[in-house]
C-alpha cells in the first residue's frame, strides 16, 4: 500500500481527509494517508521488527504450506494479486501452483513496474499483466486472462485495516472482479493477547511511532500545517469490544495549530485516530468471508495460531 508523492500539487483527497478528520469531535484521518514515500519506507522497516510477527509468520506459512495450497488450488489459474506492492510473497506461491498468468494490481505504478520486472526474471515463461488501479473498486482485468479461472491473492492482513462493513464490501468487489469459479487466498491476523498485540504496534525501537507521527510531517509539508510535532506522541491501544488495535496520535499538552489556514485546538490527551487493525478468530474469519460471498475451504495457521492463511471459493 503506497501513495507516491509528486510535485503536481496537493492531493485534494488528502486535503479533504485531513480537514474533515480534524474537524470531527472524535478526530480521525484514514490509514491510507500514512503511506507517503517516507511512510511506505517505514512500513517496510516495521515488517522486519522483532515485535511485528504478521509478515514473518505469513511468510513462514507460505514457505511451509504453498505446496498444500497449490494442490488445493490446482494448475492453470490466473493469479490476481490485490495491492501487490513489492510482491515479496508472490514467488513462494507461484512456484507451487503452475499459474497461467499473473496480474498484480496496485495503485503505485512504480511498485508495479519493479515487481513485474523481478517476477518476469524469476518466471520467464509466465505472462505478467500489471494493472495500475485502485483495487477497492471493481477492476477490469486484461482481455488475455478473461477466460482463465482466477485465484485472488490478498496477503498481509490488509483486510484488517478495513472496518467490517467495508471489508465485506471489498470481499464482494473482489468476487465481482474475479468472476465465476474464482478462489481467494487471503491472510488474516488472529485475535491474541494484548501483551503481544500492543508491542507489535508500539515497538521498542520507535519505528511504528515514527510511521504514525510521519502523518503530522506530511500534513505540515503538503498542507502548509503548523503542527508542533514534538507536542504529540504515538499510541497503540487494543480495543477489545471491536477486536482491533488502534493507532492514535495523542496531544501531550494543549496545542493550537493551523492547516491550510484553518485553526484547530486540541486539549492535552486528545487524539487523532489514524489506523485500525482488526483481528479475526477462526470463526470470525469464516463469517466475514461468508458475508462477503466466499466460503472457506482450507486454512493454515502457525503453531501459536498467530496468523492464518485462508483459501476460500466464491
Ligand atoms: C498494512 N497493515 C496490514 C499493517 C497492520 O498490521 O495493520 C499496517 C501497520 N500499522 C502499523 N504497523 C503495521
Amino acid at each position: 500500500m503506497a501513495t507516491i508523492e509528486t510535485d503536481a500539487g496537493v492531493d485534494p483527497a488528502f486535503r479533504k481527509a485531513v480537514l474533515d478528520g480534524l474537524r470531527m469531535d472524535r478526530r480521525a484521518i484514514g490509514a491510507r494517508w500514512l503511506y507517503d514515500l517516507k511512510g511506505s519506507e517505514l512500513f517496510e522497516d516495521i515488517t522486519d521488527l522483532p515485535e511485528y510477527y504478521p509478515t514473518r509468520t505469513e511468510r513462514g506459512l507460505l514457505d511451509a504450506y504453498s505446496g498444500e495450497a497449490g494442490a488445493a488450488i490446482g494448475a492453470g489459474r490466473a493469479v490476481i494479486e490485490f495491492g501487490s506492492g513489492s510482491s515479496a510473497k508472490t514467488p513462494l506461491l507461484l512456484k507451487q501452483i503452475d499459474p497461467a498468468a499473473y496480474v498484480p494490481i496496485d495503485i503505485s505504478g512504480e511498485f508495479l513496474r519493479d515487481s513485474a520486472e523481478s517476477l518476469s526474471d524469476e518466471f520467464p515463461e509466465l505472462p505478467v499483466f500489471p494493472v495500475e488501479a485502485d483495487f477497492s473498486h471493481k477492476v477490469p482485468l486484461p482481455e488475455a486472462v478473461a477466460d482463465m479461472p482466477k485465484l485472488g491473492f490478498f496477503p498481509g492482513s490488509t483486510i484488517g485495516n478495513m472496518v467490517p462493513p467495508i471489508a465485506v464490501d471489498f470481499l464482494r468487489t473482489m468476487k465481482e472482479t474475479l468472476g465465476i469459479g474464482a478462489m481467494l487466498l487471503i491472510g488474516m491476523d488472529r485475535v491474541k493477547g494484548e501483551e503481544i498485540l500492543v508491542p507489535a504496534y508500539d515497538d521498542a525501537a520507535g519505528v511504528t511511532a515514527a510511521f504514525n507521527l510521519n502523518l503530522l510531517t506530511r500534513i505540515n509539508r503538503e498542507l502548509g500545517g503548523t503542527i508542533p510535532e514534538d507536542a504529540f506522541r504515538h499510541r497503540a491501544v487494543w480495543n477489545d469490544p471491536l477486536a482491533r488495535v488502534e493507532m492514535h496520535i495523542e496531544a501531550l499538552r494543549d496545542v493550537e495549530f493551523t492547516v491550510e489556514g484553518e485553526r484547530f485546538a486540541m486539549a492535552k490527551g486528545e487524539t487523532i485516530h489514524t489506523e485500525n487493525s482488526h483481528k479475526y478468530g477462526p470463526r470470525d474469519a469464516r463469517i466475514l468471508l461468508r458475508a462477503g460471498g466466499w466460503t472457506m475451504i482450507r486454512e493454515w495457521s502457525d503453531r501459536k495460531d498467530q496468523f492464518a492463511l485462508i483459501l476460500a471459493e466464491a
